[in-house]
């Protein structure tokens, strides 16, 4: 396999840095605490971790809101510590992508600091201004999308919070200042960027208001009542998309780009991946997914249907910006495992998030501890993203941190932690050995999929195949024994239930691989 196309045939590791490891005490995570924990990223098999933002940040929305692109926060250490990083990472054979989150930058960027001055500076124009409100945007975060700034009392542009302006794509140096800090990163060795909200980059040159959109949620969250045909998803993208990719190309680095769709359909993630665009975007609609056969067979499909022939599949079952999947689909640890099943088997990348490979649970917040600002202002229609960002549970204690941890410890850390794996049923266990049957398995790594398998109702079912070998992969996703028509293959590759003979019913939510 070409060292070129590690992003089709590993996974990806995301690591939410604030909540992985605390090596100073202070109760948030850092550099060198990640470093230290990369033994354990390196065993689970992946190829690459992608971190959330680590760059000088107010935190305001925790580093989705950047200060300064080229540098780190010293909450998380330095740049020599990210420069050890990415030679600890590359010497264990994985990969280094980070999160360009270039929608946007802090309000104490100091392009925004020149940009809201006064009307004539020459950054004036890297923001989105108008002498008064333009149009009905709303912010993804709640309320208007435009603020009056003091200075010079006119409004800019914010999709997310006031404190996160929107750059002006529209200016072509905005978009050169951006590449060259892809450019930056390339040449101290990132690996690729995983692009926060790429489709909201462009909007359209008018700034027209967009159509009304009738929604129950409407009145209390005007972002839902809107069809957002202006204020992103523009038909130019992807020729800033394009240029991207170019300076990507230069350095065999990958983009893997973030929608905004409050749809959750995600559909449209597919028209900005090929060869002149983005490498990968991430189609959230398993994600979303309700857990029956039908429902998750549907999402898995509306991806594989929507992606042009030069795209390639992502698959995603949890990330910090929604509830982790045990808690979502429930169905304790049996389903969790059924879950990877899906997410490693099937033709595509999978992105895991910390701690899914524990079978770690929402966080159960009280009002106190809510620090995300979506929660904050919607509590408790909307109790935020914390409880998805809750500290990596490393052993009986915790081990996160000596401090206290910025998000209260799940309380099932005393039995659920990265040193309780000695049981050969734990959910590791099918990470780990999913993730080697991948690389060392040509049909599950790049054959073609026969889809369905089977009609059962209850029952995923899918062949990969190349011409030395078929794969099948069966996940059960009932609570009950149910026994699937079709060949039962030669050899149980892998069971979450444990199963060796390929002729036994699948046991309740079980996942199994088998060779037909
Ligand atoms: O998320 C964009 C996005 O779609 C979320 O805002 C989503 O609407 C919300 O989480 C639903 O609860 C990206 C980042 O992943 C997120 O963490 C940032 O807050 C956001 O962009 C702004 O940068």
């Amino acid at each position: 396999m070409s060292d070129a196309a590690w992003w089709r045939t590993g996974a990806v590791y995301q690591i939410y840095p604030r909540s992985f490891q605390d090596s100073t005490g202070n109760g948030i995570g850092d550099l060198p605490g990640l470093r230290s924990r990369l033994d354990w990223v390196e065993q689970l098999g992946v190829s690459a971790v992608w971190l959330s933002p680590v760059h000088p940040s107010p935190q305001a929305d925790f580093g989705y809101d950047v200060a300064d692109y080229c540098d780190v926060d010293p909450i998380f250490g330095s740049l020599a510590d990210m420069d050890q990083l990415i030679h600890d990472c590359h010497a264990r054979g994985l990969k280094v992508v980070l999160d360009g989150v270039f929608n946007h930058t802090s309000d104490q960027h100091a392009w925004f600091t020149a940009s809201r001055a006064d009307k004539t500076n020459a950054k004036r124009d890297w923001y989105i201004w108008r002498d008064t409100v333009p149009n009905n945007w709303k912010s993804t975060f709640g309320g208007t999308a435009w603020t009056q700034d003091p200075a010079t009392g006119s409004y800019y542009l914010h999709s997310f919070l006031p404190a996160q302006p929107d750059l002006n794509w529209r200016n072509p140096d905005v978009v050169d200042a951006v590449l060259d800090v892809l450019r930056f990163w390339f040449e101290r060795g990132v690996d690729g960027f995983r692009l926060d909200v790429f489709n909201s980059y462009l909007k359209h040159p008018d700034l027209p208001s967009n159509p009304r959109r009738w929604h129950p949620g409407a009145l209390a969250y005007g972002y839902v009542g809107q069809h957002h045909i202006h204020d992103r998803d523009q038909s130019d993208l992807p020729e800033v998309l394009g240029r991207m990719r170019a300076v990507a190309d230069e350095f065999g680095a990958v983009l893997i780009g973030e929608t905004l769709d409050e749809k959750f359909r995600y559909d449209r993630a597919a028209d900005f991946v090929g060869d002149d665009q983005l490498h990968m975007a991430f189609h959230f609609a398993l994600l979303h997914s309700r857990w029956t056969a039908k429902k998750l067979a549907t999402a898995i499909r509306s991806q594989l249907n929507a992606l042009p022939k030069d795209g390639w599949p992502t698959w995603v079952l949890s990330n910090h910006d929604f509830q982790r999947h045990p808690t979502r689909w429930g169905g304790g640890d049996e389903r969790a495992k059924a879950a990877a099943v899906i997410a490693l088997t099937l033709p595509g990348t999978p992105f895991l998030y910390y701690g899914e490979e524990l079978g770690m649970v929402e966080g159960r917040l009280k009002r106190a501890d809510i620090v995300d600002p979506p929660g904050i202002r919607f509590w408790p229609v909307f109790k935020g993203r914390d409880g998805a960002r809750t500290p990596m549970q490393w052993t009986s204690e915790g081990a996160f941190t000596t401090g206290i941890p910025w998000l209260p410890l799940n309380p099932d850390t005393p039995w659920r932690h990265a040193e309780a794996t000695a049981n050969p049923l734990s959910i590791v266990h099918t990470y780990r050995a999913l993730l080697a049957l991948r690389r060392n398995n040509e049909a599950l790594r790049s054959g073609a999929t026969i889809w369905p398998d089977t009609d059962h109702a209850d029952v995923l079912s899918w062949q990969r195949v190349v011409a030395s070998e078929r794969v099948r992969v069966l996940v059960n996703t009932v609570d009950r024994s149910v026994l699937v028509p079709g060949e039962a293959g030669t050899q149980v590759l892998w069971s979450t239930a444990a199963v060796t003979d390929v002729r036994e019913p699948l046991a309740p939510n079980e996942g199994r691989v088998v060779r037909v």
